[in-house]
């Protein structure tokens, strides 16, 4: 018996007046030409809602559950309770951490072999259920080991533990069926520069990087590689800053066709960028691959890991992902967990259900927005200029050239107003 056993599938009902239904999300409704479940593809991250416990940096577990415990019978248990939430949530995929499925071993070997073992039970389950695995990741950060970052380490032992905990983790993924191996460095920078050679580092992460790509070949691993940025914390920096210096890193060591990116809201807060710009950033570079929702606390400045309740937030961020086509490999992973003090079962189904359905909100009300297409219109209009011989000439010409038609062609700018609050308020209709 799982806490969630009582509980049946949520359905989706406007109507409803408690918050243990749907009112925007059903998988079923077509939106811009697909299924709300196709554009969404929504996960649940085993790691926030089985294996965090509430503890913060001043407080111990608030949360008790049935499934705690650092034996094979309790990772069973905890499987069981997160299949029974995803029947309840209907959602189609699941994302873990090799730390959050097993118990840590007495050796490397003894892990390895737990994280298989659990990886069949998790099988069978998926092929009963028919939820499908978004993505599989190491946990390259909470073991003390990792204190000084795993690719990044100064102690090229740690750089061989590391690639033997991606490898398996690797084919853990590949086994069941994973859409996307994700890399996210916590721990792949420096809290000091007095100890650290940052061209060392960044080399050894480049190295660590092309070795799993050229593994994801010759493996036949078919699901896409996707690096997660963030600025910093747990590190004081960390070197997948953001997506514009992951790709100049994805550039210098030439996997800038072969690595996209896993976005995360908090994370894009973190470095100074709203959600969508770092969506449209990925979007423009051709590395887009997946996105890690929920939102940070505005007033607070740490990864709060909230679940996302901000319709207008998350519609810029859906408008740039329909842009730019939707989803392929990835999804909408939530990267989300429930505060310390929510400590029923119905605390962790509500949270998903407010938030999946504050997606569904904000996909519906950005095709809403990309059908009417006044903003895309908008937007192109300021460029129309650029659509004559003669400015077109211009990006191949030379620098002389440009200039020589300020004075041939009598040009005198005409500036024309950019029109935001007007945009401003046309989102606004939709929200
Ligand atoms: C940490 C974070 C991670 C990654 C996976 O901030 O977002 O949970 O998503 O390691
Ligand atoms: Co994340």
């Amino acid at each position: 018996m799982t806490p969630f056993a009582d509980f049946a599938p949520l359905p989706c009902d406007p109507a409803a007046d408690h918050d243990l239904a749907f009112r925007h999300y059903d998988p079923d409704a077509v939106v811009a030409g697909r299924r709300m479940e196709e554009h969404l593809r929504f996960a649940i991250a085993w790691w926030h809602s089985f294996a965090w416990p509430g503890t913060d940096p001043f407080g111990g577990p608030t949360f008790d559950r049935p499934w705690w415990g650092d034996d094979m019978a309790a990772a069973r248990a905890r499987a069981d309770a997160a299949f029974d939430l995803f029947r309840v949530l209907r959602v189609p995929f699941f994302c873990f951490h090799d730390a959050d499925v097993r118990p840590e071993g007495a050796t490397f070997a003894e892990s390895r072999d737990r994280l298989n073992e659990i990886a069949d039970y998790i099988g069978g389950k998926m092929a009963d259920s028919g939820v499908r695995l978004l993505w599989g990741t190491a946990n390259l950060f909470s073991h003390r080991r990792w204190m000084a970052g795993a690719a990044t380490n100064p102690d090229p032992d740690v750089f061989a533990y590391a690639a033997a905990t991606v490898k398996a983790c690797m084919d853990a993924t590949r086994r069941l069926g994973g859409e996307n191996y994700v890399l996210w460095g916590g721990r792949e920078g420096y809290e000091t520069l007095l100890n650290t050679d940052m061209a060392r580092e960044m080399d050894q992460a480049g190295r660590f990087l092309s070795m799993v790509v050229d593994y994801k070949h010759r493996t036949g691993f078919k699901g896409a590689i996707l690096i997660e940025p963030k600025p910093k914390e747990p590190s004081k920096h960390q070197y997948d800053y953001d997506v514009a210096t992951v790709w100049g890193f994805l550039c210098r060591y030439g996997l800038e066709k072969e690595v996209k990116v896993n976005i995360e809201q908090g994370h894009a807060f973190l470095a100074g960028h709203t959600f969508q710009h770092e969506i449209a950033l990925a979007q423009a570079l051709d590395i887009f691959g997946s996105i890690d929702m929920n939102r940070n606390d505005w007033e607070s400045g740490w990864d709060t890991d909230q679940f996302p309740d901000n319709p207008r937030d998350v519609t810029l961020a859906f408008l740039e992902i329909l842009r730019g086509g939707g989803f392929t490999t990835g999804g909408t992973n939530f990267d989300a967990k429930i505060r310390r003090q929510s400590l029923d079962p119905e605390d962790l189904i509500a949270a998903h259900a407010g938030a999946m359905d504050t997606c569904a909100r904000a996909l519906k009300a950005a095709a809403a927005i990309l059908a009417d297409g006044t903003l895309d219109r908008t937007r192109a209009a300021r460029y129309a200029g650029w659509q004559s011989p003669a400015a077109q000439a211009m990006l191949t010409g030379t620098l002389e050239a440009a200039a020589a038609r300020v004075e041939a062609e009598g040009i005198e700018p005409r500036p024309r107003s950019g029109r935001q609050e007007r945009l401003e308020n046309l989102i606004n209709r939709f929200v």
